[in-house]
């Protein structure tokens, strides 16, 4: 397969624990691994208010392009790997602290509801935490249902997020 063939994906990383910078770069290194597929631009790593709990330390975020052959669940068990490799323990909290979040964002233009994975996630456009670092390594990209991330990030203001490192890579 070729590098035409592969489709494009958009991976949202968020960490609040254990070194939440860290976690984020040696995430984005670990997705440069993931087989068949091919690591492409990367945001700025963002500090950003909790959504959720408010106990709980801030949030580091950025999103990844990701080129890849695997089928969308075989990517999620990638992602799932990965979190697991850097110390995720699964809890009952919804929206929790964490060691290392990965979301699959976007899946090529595909539209994908099953038991274990929705795409486009679903609240990639509500959360600034998302959109920012998506406009600003894909400022021209348009969701399945063809809304543009530029008319999303006018709609949703920052609440604080701000940039807090250059992009890994
Ligand atoms: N992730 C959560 C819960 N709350 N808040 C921010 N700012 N960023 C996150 O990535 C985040 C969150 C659970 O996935
Ligand atoms: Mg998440
Ligand atoms: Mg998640």
């Amino acid at each position: 397969m070729n590098a035409l063939s592969k489709q494009r994906c958009f991976i949202g990383l968020g960490a609040n624990l254990n070194n939440p910078m860290g976690q984020l770069r040696a995430a984005i290194s670990a997705l440069a691994g993931v087989p068949g597929s091919t690591l492409g631009r990367v945001s700025s790593l963002y500090g950003s208010k909790p959504m959720g709990p408010q106990d709980q330390p801030d949030y580091v975020n950025a999103v990844a392009e990701l080129y890849t052959e695997l089928p969308p669940l075989q990517l999620l068990d990638a992602l799932q790997q990965i979190e697991q490799q850097q110390g995720r323990v699964r809890k009952d909290e919804r929206w929790g602290p964490r060691t290392l979040d990965l979301d699959l964002l976007l899946y090529g233009n595909e539209q994908l509801q099953c038991e274990r994975l929705t795409v486009p996630h679903y609240g990639l456009a509500e959360r600034e935490f998302v959109l920012y670092p998506l406009q600003e390594i894909a400022a021209d990209l348009q969701l399945p249902d063809g809304r543009s991330i530029h008319g999303l990030c006018q709609q949703v203001p920052r609440c604080g997020l701000t940039v807090v490192a250059q992009a890994p890579c």
